[in-house]
């Protein structure tokens, strides 16, 4: 077919993005070497050996729940039940990271809430390597966490606002009861997706949502291009990795789908029992004083070498024009030079030093706004024993007077099988922020604190 591969040009400088954004977000480059040089750095979000419960969970009890939710149900009228309109995303991202998966599903959620079709969500599927247990002890290869068990809200099935009657999200195990396959519409996401391939995202949505609201099928499974596409979501690595992405900001922000986005009942369990590390001098509220600061270390010096080489921006919303920390590399560095190297690394894996003047800084410009006197901390941290010591041992002398890492909590099996949504949730309510800006997981945090209502004085990036 005329105009489906894309031209050389276009490909060349896809060739460059893929390269740019696989190393940047994805870390595909981490190789089974990495891992036996650095046994334990290699499992970034994984909880040790020494603090993990025995057996992954099952989810039995939490399957059966999303099995049971209430929009599972033939006779209801439309636009849900047997006469309802439905889609889903067989093309959305699998095995990899959390939160690369995590900004995507919430987005084709909201398109498929203006397209007025039901989003059928799907279990995350983990990239084996991040998972908290061996393969020895998988229970599915790869192993699988209910959407349920790391968020809840519309995306994940939960109702819209009141008087809202767009259709709620069903499971993809409820997608085969409700849709047969002679009531099914497969499209091929090369049927859609190469008119907007490179345009701002707010085109790529209502491109897509155009498509989806005309169509005249009730069942719809968008499938992968992968024979053309490299990248075969609709929003994809190339739009998360860029300014694209900036002008889906006010309505997704806006959307349901964003001001409903909860958190799971796990999640919660965990930050109610682990409360009590914060409240360590007696405070009300420790959140209120609380300053929670993400460091990658480990595998990430690598990815941040790779940035620089790449010349890669910050991610998804860690770009929007308003925080105060943007990352512009001055036109005077020459690419590839060890000064324009270091400029990077320095913002991508700050050293303690550079991370203790940072955290000075940021509590001082909040103080100094009116925001109330800051005491405790919350490290979420993939780093390790001796550098985590020592960087605890600065901050103590700099008058944080309670500390806790994200290796201080206590999680049962179900919980640690979401540590990396535990340790969001504390950044997510915490004061003040500083996050990478590299990285899927703080543009996440950076989202929920948004719609919250949190100001980007409270949010930092180093
Ligand atoms: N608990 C916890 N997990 C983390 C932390 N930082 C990274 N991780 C996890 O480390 C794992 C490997 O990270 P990535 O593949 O990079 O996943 P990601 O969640 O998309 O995040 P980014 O690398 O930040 O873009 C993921 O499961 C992350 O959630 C942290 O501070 N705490
Ligand atoms: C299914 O929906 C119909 C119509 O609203 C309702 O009468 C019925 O009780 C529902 N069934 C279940 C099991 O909830
Ligand atoms: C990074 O920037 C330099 C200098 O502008 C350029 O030569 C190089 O091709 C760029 N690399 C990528 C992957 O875009
Ligand atoms: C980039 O710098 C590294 C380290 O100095 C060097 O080994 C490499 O050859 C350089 N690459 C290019 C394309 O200049």
């Amino acid at each position: 077919m005329v105009g489906l591969r894309y031209s050389a040009r276009k490909y060349f400088i896809l060739l460059a993005l893929f390269l740019t954004v696989i190393i940047g977000s994805w870390k595909i480059g981490r190789t089974s070497e990495t891992i036996v040089f650095e046994p334990n750095d290699g499992f970034s979000g994984t909880v040790e050996v020494s603090r993990r419960p025995p057996e992954p969970p099952t989810w039995k009890k939490l399957k059966k729940w999303e099995d049971n939710l209430p929009q599972h149900n033939l006779s209801l009228p439309f636009p849900e039940g047997k006469t309802g309109r439905y889609v889903k995303f067989s093309n959305q991202i699998k095995q990899l990271g959390w939160n690369n998966v995590f900004n995507e599903v919430l987005m084709n959620a909201h398109l498929a809430y203006v397209s007025q079709r039901s989003y059928v969500f799907q279990d995350y599927y983990w990239k084996t390597d991040y998972y908290s247990w061996p393969a020895s002890q998988f229970h599915d290869n790869p192993p699988r966490t209910p959407l349920n068990a790391l968020i809840s809200g519309p995306a994940a099935g939960g109702p819209w606002d009141e008087g809202d009657d767009a259709p709620r999200s069903i499971s993809e195990r409820w997608f085969d009861e409700v849709c047969p396959p002679n009531e099914l519409r497969i499209v091929n996401t090369r049927e859609v997706k190469l008119a907007v391939w490179n345009s701002p995202g707010i085109d790529m949505l209502n491109h897509w949502a155009d498509f989806l609201r005309n169509a005249p099928e009730r069942c719809l499974e968008i499938q992968p291009d992968s024979e053309h596409d490299m990248f075969p979501q609709i929003f994809d690595l190339w739009m998360w990795g860029s300014t694209r992405v900036l002008s889906l900001w006010d309505e997704f922000s806006k959307s349901p789908v964003s001001r409903l986005l909860g958190t799971s009942h796990v999640v919660k369990s965990a930050v109610d029992a682990n409360e009590y590390l914060f409240r360590a001098r007696g405070s009300r509220d420790p959140y209120q004083r609380m300053m929670a600061i993400h460091i990658r270390r480990g595998d990430y010096l690598e990815a941040c070498y790779r940035l620089a080489y790449y010349n890669s921006t910050f991610y998804s919303w860690n770009l929007l024009p308003q925080f105060t920390d943007s990352f512009v590399v001055p036109s005077t560095m020459s690419w590839n030079s060890s000064e324009y190297t270091q400029f990077y690394l320095d913002r991508c894996y700050p050293e303690p030093q550079a991370i203790l003047k940072k955290v000075r800084e940021a509590r001082k410009a909040y103080v100094d706004a009116g925001g109330e006197n800051l005491d405790v901390m919350y490290l979420l941290t993939n780093a390790q024993g001796d550098w985590l010591a020592g960087m605890l041992s600065y901050l103590k002398k700099d008058g944080w007077n309670t500390i806790v890492t994200s290796k201080d909590l206590e999680l049962t099996a179900e919980q640690t099988d979401v540590n990396m949504a535990i340790d969001m949730e504390f950044a997510r309510k915490a004061a003040v922020f500083i996050g990478n800006g590299w990285s899927s997981f703080t543009s996440n945090i950076i989202h929920r604190r948004l719609v919250d209502g949190k100001t980007s004085l409270s949010i930092r990036l180093w």
